[in-house]
């Protein structure tokens, strides 16, 4: 069965307890709006606050650490998102790979640790302008992908529960440019064979692949209804409930 359109809101490093009041009015919003499935990564000193007003809505992160516990300054555990009360956890987005140095051998084993954990997992991938430019976008992103994707040990039915994979080319995060929606289309058509190719027909077309960069209610509907698009990972459109809800209206 297709699975509903997933919205997530990627809150970055914005929020505090003053935003748990868009939390509650998205969860009450989403309450209504059944078609869709939506959910929110806010810092995680939000993650618990946000866990004990929502109703509807998933909360998760947006990183954690590939250990269970340790001498780690600074570092959250999997285990500590999932006791937290978050469901997921957002992996490899391009500002914790350009930002934090992060690999992809280091993305697939917090990936590893989050399933262990018990937490679903959205995979981002995506490419800079230069890589585009020099024809290498499509290349690219499979390389990363492949390299970063945990190896499952569950059942392959779990596979599509567990996993979503979000495209968010770097060159469109928070810069007001979208990809053409020709871009898209063919991005997560590649996407989908590359999972199909990985997990079999049923389990490969099932995971959601959601487009991420500079997503906002005047461009989502659009964007939601280009092929194999799954949904949305939203930065700075998440930010309020009004454009969040906005978006989630536009997704189905
Ligand atoms: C891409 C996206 C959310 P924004 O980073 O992950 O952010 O919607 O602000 O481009």
């Amino acid at each position: 069965m297709p699975k509903r359109p997933y919205i997530v809101g990627n809150w970055k490093m914005h929020g505090t307890r003053a935003m748990l009041s868009e939390a509650r009015t998205i969860d009450r919003a989403a309450q209504r709006h059944m078609k869709v499935e939506v959910a929110i990564a806010p810092p995680y000193t939000l993650i618990h606050p946000v866990h004990r007003e929502a109703e509807q809505i998933a909360v998760g992160a947006q990183d954690c650490h590939h250990e269970e516990s340790g001498a780690h300054t600074g570092d959250i555990s999997a285990a500590m998102v999932a006791d937290a009360g978050g469901k997921f956890v957002i992996l490899g987005h391009s500002e914790r790979r350009q930002n934090h140095s992060e690999t992809d051998a280091q993305i697939k084993l917090k990936a590893e640790a989050a399933l262990n954990a018990g937490l679903r997992i959205i995979l981002c991938c995506g490419e800079s302008d230069s890589t585009r430019e020099a024809g290498r976008a499509v290349s690219h992103v499979k390389k990363q992908l492949k390299a970063s994707l945990p190896d499952f040990a569950d059942t392959a039915e779990e596979i599509s529960e567990k996993l979503t994979v979000a495209y968010e080319p770097i060159w469109a995060i928070g810069t007001g440019k979208t990809a053409t929606l020709e871009d898209i289309a063919e991005m997560h058509a590649e996407i989908r064979a590359l999972l199909v190719s990985l997990y079999g027909e049923e389990q490969g077309a099932e995971v959601r692949i959601l487009y991420g960069g500079s997503v906002k209610p005047e461009n989502a509907s659009e964007i939601l209804a280009t092929a194999e698009v799954g949904g949305a990972l939203v930065g700075g459109a998440s930010l309020t409930a009004d454009s969040f809800m906005g978006i989630a209206l536009a997704a189905g």
